[in-house]
């Protein structure tokens, strides 16, 4: 008997690999699930861009309600213009909210919009195509954490579960796509035809809210996506927001150094993979349209921009292309934010766009932020979920971990941990200060192991019970998020953590018994346990 080379053997599971994948084909693929499963509302009502779309979305993300699909977007022209720095400051009147509309010409948008499109945890959970997000927080943590596999058959099937994993997740080139059925270039382009929301009353203009934004590292040529607001100036004029802290700024700062423009893509739609994996803090130097593969089960098919020289999904619903120059600045904002406040009006670099592609019959997707809790609070749970495993990774003995939805995304962080020696709450608030996107993290609040950090009632009880203000703070200072209107200066600030822990003797000064938590013995319970149901209670 002959036996099978190895090629043969692979073959089968090579065309399993490169099958295609589970994930959606594009955002309107997205919305039609949705809508079969009950997730989605359809709005034929006449509804403006202009704060009516965020006041309707608003009360439906509040109460957890669906899904929209605006499909008669009417409203008046864009309010554009030079935005008043002042008019975003308590009390001070907006020049942009004009109480009366007269004038002004209506418009009839040509595109649907879709809004709130995982804004409760199902939702999320189906836009990372699955059934819940913990379940990538667990591939990861087999990833990272791998039991050794022992023998030659364990050894194989762990090589081949690691190729699976892996293996769909390079992005892969394409010749066409959808975001490119229509081209518009130069004089073509007319960004006000979109039907960009202006989302609070006083904010400085119309927002794109969930753009992804494509950039190379002019060294490496690495790429990155990062998800950074885009104001809309004018009909090809915008601003764009990348933070001090983020990877845009420092490409921006490295483009500058060698006297080139940045060459950007502002990318709308597509599977919603994209838009989890362009918020994610991912370690530095990972390829986020890698990490979107991974997520989705199989490769981000990209084809080539039309006016720069940059990748874009195939599959987005529309493309804005463009360059940054370094040198130029802009007011932005101000902006009705994530803090639940305007973020004030500054100067951010600003984008210049040479064409604009999109598929026929293209959907706009927005959100809004805002007072908490939004849409992005639930895009904020799937990243604490899904990155929690790689902060174990150098933590481990923090047990669990909650930022909560109303501390925004850097507030406030409670964490239990596993305590093994004197001090050890002070290592921990310091190794989250110390970590990538977390670093931001203004309170920190750490528990013993047997506390429930997601039951805000436990840790209200544990922060009351065991922490002595004197003994038990740490003052800090670091970064903090650019938008943080509170802190000492821009994006820099003051830090505080809380030992909320049962001190040990000698701990930090503490020289007294530590008293003991009431629970009930194990045995009453058991007994207690075996008679309810005879109970009737
Ligand atoms: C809805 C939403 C809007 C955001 N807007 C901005 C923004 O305008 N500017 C910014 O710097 N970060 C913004 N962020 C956060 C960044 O997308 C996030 O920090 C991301 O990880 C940055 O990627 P980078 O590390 O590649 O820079 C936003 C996040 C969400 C969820
Ligand atoms: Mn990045």
């Amino acid at each position: 008997m002959r036996c099978p080379g190895i090629g043969q053997i692979l073959a089968p599971i090579e065309r399993t690999l490169d099958a295609d994948p589970m994930a959606y084909r594009d955002f309107q693929h997205f919305l039609d699930v949705l809508e079969s499963k009950g997730e989605l509302r359809r709005i034929g009502e006449p509804v403006s861009p202009y704060l009516e779309i965020t006041e309707i979305a608003d009360r439906v993300m509040k109460s957890g309600g669906p899904a929209l699909l605006f499909e008669n977007v009417v409203g008046r022209e864009h309010r554009l213009g030079t935005p008043n720095p002042r008019s975003a400051i308590m009390g001070q009147p907006s020049i942009h909210a004009p109480a009366s509309l007269q004038g002004e010409r209506a418009v009839k948008y040509d595109f649907p919009v879709a809004i709130n499109t995982m804004g409760t945890r199902k939702r999320m959970s189906m836009a990372l195509s699955c059934e819940d997000f913990e379940e990538h927080a667990e591939r990861i943590a087999h990833l990272l954490k791998p039991d050794v596999p022992r023998g030659l058959i364990d050894k194989a099937r762990f090589g081949m579960e690691l190729l699976k994993e892996v293996k769909p997740t390079q992005p892969k080139e394409v010749g066409s796509g959808i975001c490119q059925e229509v081209v518009m270039q130069g004089d073509e382009v007319d960004l006000t035809k979109l039907p960009i929301l202006t989302c609070w009353p006083e904010d400085g203009g119309p927002f794109v809210t969930l753009p992804l934004v494509f950039t190379h590292d002019p060294n490496t040529g690495k790429r990155n996506v990062g998800m950074y607001r885009v104001q809309l100036y004018d009909r090809n004029t915008c601003g764009m927001h990348w933070q001090m802290h983020k990877t845009g700024m420092r490409q921006m700062e490295d483009a500058a150094a060698k006297g080139q423009r940045l060459e950007v893509c502002v990318c709308l739609g597509g599977d919603p993979a994209y838009n989890f994996a362009a918020i994610s803090p991912l370690p530095p130097g990972i390829d986020e349209m890698l990490f979107a593969g991974f997520l989705r089960r199989g490769n981000v098919r990209m084809v080539k921009a039309k006016t720069v020289d940059l990748m874009v999904p195939a599959d987005c619903e529309m493309v804005i292309e463009g360059y940054v120059d370094p040198s130029e600045r802009r007011l932005e904002g101000p902006f009705g934010d994530h803090t639940g406040y305007y973020s004030l009006a500054y100067d951010f670099p600003v984008l210049h766009v040479t064409a604009v592609t999109m598929r026929k019959k293209a959907v706009y997707p927005a959100t809004i932020v805002g007072q908490p809790p939004m849409e992005d609070g639930w895009m904020g749970k799937a990243v604490e979920r899904i990155f929690f495993p790689m902060i174990k990774l150098t933590v481990p003995e923090i047990v669990d971990m909650n930022l909560p939805v109303e501390g925004g995304f850097h507030n406030i962080a409670f964490v239990s941990i596993r305590k093994k020696y004197p001090g050890h709450a002070y290592k921990v608030m310091n190794a989250i200060w110390g970590l990538g996107g977390l670093s931001y993290t203004k309170l920190v609040f750490v528990f013993d192991e047997d506390c429930d950090v997601q039951n805000i009632g436990e840790v209200l009880f544990r922060l009351g019970a065991n922490c002595d203000p004197l003994r038990d703070t740490l003052l800090s200072k670091g970064p903090v998020d650019q938008l943080d209107h509170a802190s000492l200066e821009e994006g820099f600030g003051g830090k505080i953590g809380f030992d909320c822990t049962h001190k040990w003797p000698g701990e930090n000064g503490f020289n007294r018994d530590y008293p003991k938590l009431i629970t009930m013995s194990d045995d009453v319970k058991a007994k207690v346990d075996a008679m309810w149901s005879r109970l009737g209670l």
